[in-house]
């Protein structure tokens, strides 16, 4: 007897839906019906005596999709690339598929070892981004990034982290005034002083 269909469910796209199930064949003579619309006739087709497809396609092979890779997830990066307190972090990812397409690309973060959270990651300009907000200065902030492409398959980056640090002190606009007066005056009264001799 053969084998007469997939080993193993596959996921694929039919009539724009996406399924997971056994593939077998697509018989012209196949007389069973498709009441559950995966596309897979309900009930075997018979070859012969001794040789049954349990999984026969209810239409020929181009009206699926099959899929079985996940997409491929590249490094994520940040902006600003060292992330200081009480600004918000954008990470942009570049994701990679073959076959049914990117169906949705998601961040997912928590901080402190807290509640783990997400935001969609929204593509423009050839990359997905989406932001983390911002925190206090030392929060430490963990994230991965889920990539699902519109069969189901799944990708999942590692588990990537960063530190919130202090902004640099800035100095009060008001002082770097009077310095700069200050030192005017210093080198008018040089040069008058300079002119007198
Ligand atoms: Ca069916
Ligand atoms: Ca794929």
């Amino acid at each position: 007897m053969n084998i007469w269909s997939s080993l193993s469910p596959l996921n694929y796209i039919y009539n724009d839906a996406n399924f997971k199930g056994y593939m077998g064949n697509y018989w012209d003579n196949y007389t069973g019906s498709d009441i559950d619309r995966n596309g897979i006739g309900d009930i075997h087709h018979k070859i012969d005596s001794e040789n049954f497809d349990n999984y026969p396609l209810i239409k020929p092979v181009e009206n699926y999709i099959v899929d079985i890779e996940p997409p491929t997830i590249g490094t994520p990066t940040l902006s600003p690339a060292e992330p200081i307190e009480n600004l918000n972090v954008t990470v942009s990812v570049e994701v990679s598929e073959s076959g049914s397409g990117v169906k949705n690309v998601t961040l997912w973060f928590r901080v402190n070892g807290g509640v783990w959270q997400f935001r969609e990651m929204v593509f423009e300009e050839g990359v997905w981004r989406a932001d983390i907000p911002a925190q206090p200065a030392g929060s430490i902030v963990e994230y991965y990034i889920e990539a699902y492409d519109k069969a189901g398959n799944k990708a999942k980056t590692d588990i990537y982290s960063y530190t919130v640090v202090e902004a640099a002190p800035r100095v009060p606009s008001i002082y770097i005034i009077i310095a700069v007066v200050a030192l005017c005056s210093i080198v008018v009264v040089y040069v008058v002083k300079r002119r007198k001799h």
